[in-house]
């Protein structure tokens, strides 16, 4: 890699099930195959000690009120900002399954105000493209038993869709929208190509953050 060009950071986003893990993965390889520094990386980091308390809430082991929670998510990522940072000025490419926008969606659809849902995130690392899975709850449904963890519930993933499709509506400058419900390596072929487009378009870009 020359010098002074840095990765893009590439988020997968989207309701439980939409296909989001399948999906980085097979970008993953298909970068690694051409040779494109890249890591994959996902939220909620469950590693750290703050994972580990969303890991014991995710896994209804712990309680804790939808606010504390909610703002455990987002120090989740603060405290990951500056390595994800470096990765990128390195020249890494970084595929993330979830950020954001999930804190938003999933805290937003149990009642919680958007706008205070959000404050947390500004100043995180803005993505240079988001990828939405969306697909209609019931094909998601269809797709065999929710596991069990805490939100794996067609009822609450289609209030997360809802908030998903609003934020998606009001960033689509750097939101891409797939239907999720069709065959997977259709769906990888749309994200190669938006992805082979962006690489070398963000490379001398700035860095920027959410504001
Ligand atoms: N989740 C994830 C949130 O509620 N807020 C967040 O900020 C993030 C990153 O965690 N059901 C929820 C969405 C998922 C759950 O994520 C675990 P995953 O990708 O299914 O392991
Ligand atoms: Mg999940």
């Amino acid at each position: 890699m020359s010098a002074g060009k840095r990765g893009a950071l590439i988020i997968f986003e989207g309701c439980d099930r939409s296909g989001k893990t399948t999906q980085s993965r097979l970008l993953v390889e298909l970068l690694k195959s051409k040779d494109v520094p890249v890591q994959a990386m996902n939220f909620p980091e469950r590693s750290s000690n703050i994972g580990q308390v969303i890991n014991s809430y995710l896994t209804n082991s712990k309680d804790l009120s939808d606010e504390v929670i909610h703002l455990m998510f987002s120090a989740n990522r603060w405290e990951h900002m500056n390595q994800l940072k470096q990765k990128l000025l390195e020249g890494k490419t970084l595929i993330v399954d979830r950020y954001s926008y999930s804190g938003v969606a999933y805290s937003a659809a149990k009642g919680l105000d958007f706008d205070w849902c959000y404050a947390p995130e500004r100043g995180l690392l803005k993505p240079d493209a988001v990828f939405y899975l969306r697909a209609p709850a019931s094909d998601l449904a269809s797709r065999g038993q929710y596991g069990e963890e805490r939100y794996e519930k067609a009822e609450f993933q289609e209030r997360v869709a809802k908030v998903f499709d609003r934020i998606c509506s009001k960033e689509a400058s750097y939101w891409h929208q797939f239907d999720a419900s069709q065959p997977a390596e259709d769906l990888h072929a749309q994200i190669a190509s938006i992805t082979d487009e962006l690489l070398p378009k963000v490379a001398t870009q700035p860095l920027d953050k959410l504001s």
